[in-house]
């Protein structure tokens, strides 16, 4: 459909207009509504094509799911009223929990009216006439706005891996981020594929009562526990007290999770001293204290990293009863995905009901109508296939949409060599739109990146209200620059040298490319700040008033 096709339906009665459309209403679609309605006062639809409101924790509901970022971090720091009202009684919080706090931030602000759920987006075109983006929704109806922000999620595009026999499979097949309410487990034979963050927490917690697990290990991980467990009162009053200090080191943080992070470099102790932090670490939990609060050189320096693989190696060798299975669980290759916590994970394969199947070295064949068949013939028979197998990360739901810009060029085509933006919120072409958790944006705890690029956003939107300003995209040159400038960062850091969804290695045929700014969030809110206070540097402005144009007379 061309650009000269919608501007016609545009003047059309089919067309339903908003002054922003808020695709996604998960922590960045909720809190994008809130800011353009209720502090910029726009006319505003936010649309989801899930049944619920909040996102990943509507999405992943299978047993066990759980943020691994610590409570007090894993929330809004924007309402104050509400983080002194919030109670939260565990140091983590469970997806039932999130999407509970989620549901109440929607009720608290009213803003559910202006929500509509189940309606998946298939198209955007920004029409050119205008100066508006048309969306097409899987409801059949066709809406316009000024602005289009994008809350797509980084991690909530799924990966089914294209196994022989797929369809074939007479028992029932789960992926956990698309986990039915009915889904029946216990005594069951359930097959795990995936051993990442997502697979070690499913894992866990299903052993206990399934008959028996077979889990399917492509890359041995290393993971640290969690620590999860009741927090105290005056732990959750002390949090309160400091409300302001610390979202104000969160913000100014690299990784935005609430710890300080160290300044010693790993071999800059006694190996005994080494050991003992590492332990304390173990000891207290959490992946990414384990990575980046014990030294500051575990994801830069070879050396430093192996320290942190071995102490892990020799966890396992304690953990795990039978030698073999306890060879196969250990990793060898850089301790440099995204570091991972769980709640006994190496400990589950002690358990007789549990049995692992390395398929790096004994490849999944086929799946059969009974199972599994690897290479060695054996056939592994199964009532339910769960599939722990990730997600096309970062820009997958944009390539499920067809959106086109300026000149009718598709986002496929502009990101054909790999997704990029200037600042993780726009990108060439694509005039006013804003993406929240776009590409190369900072690789931390989510909520406060999501927090610092809404309100970044609309900062931007209230300027052009303000000026009656028609349109606004970044230059090609400073989207390539801040390309560049993440692909530099990255490359310094041992993450570049490992396949993971963090560089787009897990999806055959994905560009393996950077995908993050790993600057860390204090860094990039500066940078934020430096473009907003030089006149929104590397950004070009329409200045023809919207109102001005033949097709917006015509929709008065
Ligand atoms: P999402 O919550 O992913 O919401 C995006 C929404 O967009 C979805 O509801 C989706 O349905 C909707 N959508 C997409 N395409 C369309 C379309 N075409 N039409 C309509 N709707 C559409 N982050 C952390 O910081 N710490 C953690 O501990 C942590 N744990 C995680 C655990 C799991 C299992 C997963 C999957 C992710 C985890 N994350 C964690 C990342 C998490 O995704 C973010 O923290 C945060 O929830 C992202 O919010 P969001 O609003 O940007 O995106
Ligand atoms: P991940 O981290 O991408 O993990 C996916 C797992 O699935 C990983 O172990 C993969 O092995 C495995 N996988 C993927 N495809 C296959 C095939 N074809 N065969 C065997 N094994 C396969 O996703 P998660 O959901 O665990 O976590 C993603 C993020 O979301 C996480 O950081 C949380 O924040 C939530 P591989 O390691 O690639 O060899």
């Amino acid at each position: 459909m061309t650009n000269t096709v919608l501007a016609k339906r545009s003047v059309g009665t089919d067309v339903i207009h908003y002054d922003a459309i808020v695709i996604g209403a998960g922590f960045g679609g909720i809190y994008m509504l809130k800011k353009l309605r209720d502090e910029l006062g726009l006319k505003v639809r936010a649309f989801d094509k899930a049944g619920g409101i909040g996102g990943t924790w509507f999405w992943n509901r299978y047993p066990g799911a759980l943020s691994d970022s610590e409570s007090f971090v894993y929330c809004f720091s924007w309402d104050r009223e509400l983080c002194q009202e919030w109670d939260f009684s565990s140091r983590y919080l469970t997806q039932p929990e999130i999407l509970s706090y989620l549901n109440h931030v929607v009720d608290r602000h009213d803003l559910r009216r202006d929500i509509q759920l189940e309606t998946g987006i298939t198209q955007a075109v920004f029409d050119e006439d205008s100066n508006r983006w048309l969306v097409t929704a899987d409801d059949g109806h066709h809406y316009s706005a000024k602005y289009l922000v994008t809350a797509l999620g980084l991690l909530s595009a799924t990966n089914v891996p294209k196994i022989k026999g797929l369809d074939q499979f007479k028992g029932h097949m789960y992926h956990t981020a698309n986990w039915p309410e009915d889904a029946v487990l216990e005594g069951k034979r359930v097959g795990v594929i995936g051993t990442g963050s997502t697979g070690c927490q499913v894992i866990t917690a299903i052993a206990p009562t399934v008959g028996h697990l077979t889990v399917f290990q492509r890359s041995a991980q290393y993971t640290v526990p969690v620590g999860n467990g009741p927090v105290s009162r005056e732990y959750v009053e002390d949090i309160k007290r400091n409300y302001d200090e610390i979202w104000k080191e969160v913000r100014a943080s690299r990784l935005a999770f609430g710890f300080a992070e160290s300044d010693i470099p790993t071999m800059s102790v006694e190996a005994a001293e080494r050991k003992a932090i590492f332990q304390r670490a173990w000891d207290f939990g959490g992946g990414f204290r384990y990575m980046f609060q014990t030294f500051n050189d575990i994801a830069v320096n070879e050396e430093a990293n192996i320290a942190a693989q071995d102490f892990v190696r020799e966890k396992i060798a304690e953990i795990v009863n039978d030698p073999e299975t306890a060879r196969k669980l250990m990793p060898r290759d850089l301790y440099a995905k995204r570091p991972l916590c769980d709640s006994g994970y190496y400990a589950t394969f002690n358990r007789p009901n549990v049995s692992l199947v390395d398929v790096k070295a004994n490849p999944i064949e086929e799946i059969t109508i009974k199972g599994i068949r690897t290479a060695d013939g054996v056939e592994h028979e199964l009532d339910v296939l769960v599939f722990a197998t990730g997600f096309d990360a970062v820009d997958g739901n944009y390539k499920r949409i067809d959106i086109r810009g300026r000149g009718d060029v598709s986002m496929k085509d502009h990101w054909a060599d790999g997704p990029s933006s200037y600042l993780s919120v726009a990108t060439a072409n694509f005039p006013n739109m804003f993406m929240i958790l776009g590409p190369n944006g900072p690789f931390t705890n989510l909520p406060p990146t999501i927090e610092t690029e809404v309100e970044w956003v609309s900062d931007l939107i209230g300027f052009m209200e303000e000026n009656e300003l028609a349109c606004v995209e970044p230059t090609a040159q400073s989207e390539q620059e801040w390309g560049a400038t993440c692909q530099a960062i990255a490359d310094q850091t041992l993450f570049a040298k490992t396949d993971s969804w963090i560089f787009g290695a897990n999806i055959p045929g994905k560009s393996n490319k950077v995908y993050f700014y790993m600057g860390g969030l204090g860094a990039f809110g500066e940078q934020l700040a430096a473009v907003k206070n030089d006149d929104y540097r590397g950004f070009k402005f329409k200045a023809v008033s919207v109102a001005d144009t033949p097709v917006q007379k015509a929709l008065r």
